[in-house]
């Protein structure tokens, strides 16, 4: 595989804070490049998907809710793929440590997230940690149709019948 691909969120309380900009500005300064990006609402499946490997922590139930946009008045997300060099390495060391309190203060959660007084970490950005999980998790929150390029193999399937919203 010639890049390594990351899945990146914006959690709700980017949006709630107006930080978008400025969160978006640090990525670019990565050099990575954006190959996908949606704003959504996050539905209790995707995070449960999401989170799967959380399940039974204590923090599990508040994370569902966080992720969902449910601690910030129903915030959306914006999903993010960015592909490049040791993309994975690369924006973690800029998003810096889960515990925002231990992140270093240069970082992102460093300078801007916070545990709140529930204990809640509300650091900011989702960030794949492994190639694995992120080739997983690129794959949860985006279809082949909504990412550019093929950077996953694909097939064409024969849909019969299934529902769809469509413009009245
Ligand atoms: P990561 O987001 O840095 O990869 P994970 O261990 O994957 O960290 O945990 C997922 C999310 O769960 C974290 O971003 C944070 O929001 C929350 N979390 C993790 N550990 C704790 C904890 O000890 N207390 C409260 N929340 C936590
Ligand atoms: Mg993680």
């Amino acid at each position: 595989m010639k890049n390594d691909y990351v899945l990146v969120v914006l959690k709700p309380d980017v949006m709630a804070k107006g930080l978008m900009g400025h969160v978006f500005s640090r990525l670019s300064e990565t050099g990575l490049e954006l190959v996908a990006m949606k704003i959504l609402s996050v539905s209790r499946e995707l995070a449960e998907a999401h989170y799967h490997h959380l399940e039974g922590q204590a923090f599990y139930g508040d994370i569902i809710k966080y992720l969902q946009g449910k601690l910030h008045g129903q915030h959306k997300v914006v999903a993010l793929v960015y592909a490049g060099k040791n993309a994975i390495a690369v924006c973690r060391d800029i998003t810096g440590a889960t515990n925002p309190e231990e992140a270093e203060p240069k970082t992102i959660r460093g300078s801007l997230g916070r545990i709140t007084t529930k204990g809640v970490y509300e650091n900011l950005l989702h960030v794949s940690s492994e190639k694995e999980e992120a080739l997983r998790e690129i794959k949860l929150w985006f279809t082949p149709e909504e990412i550019g390029s093929d950077i996953f193999p694909t097939k064409v399937e024969m849909i019969k019948s299934f529902k769809k919203k469509v413009w009245k």
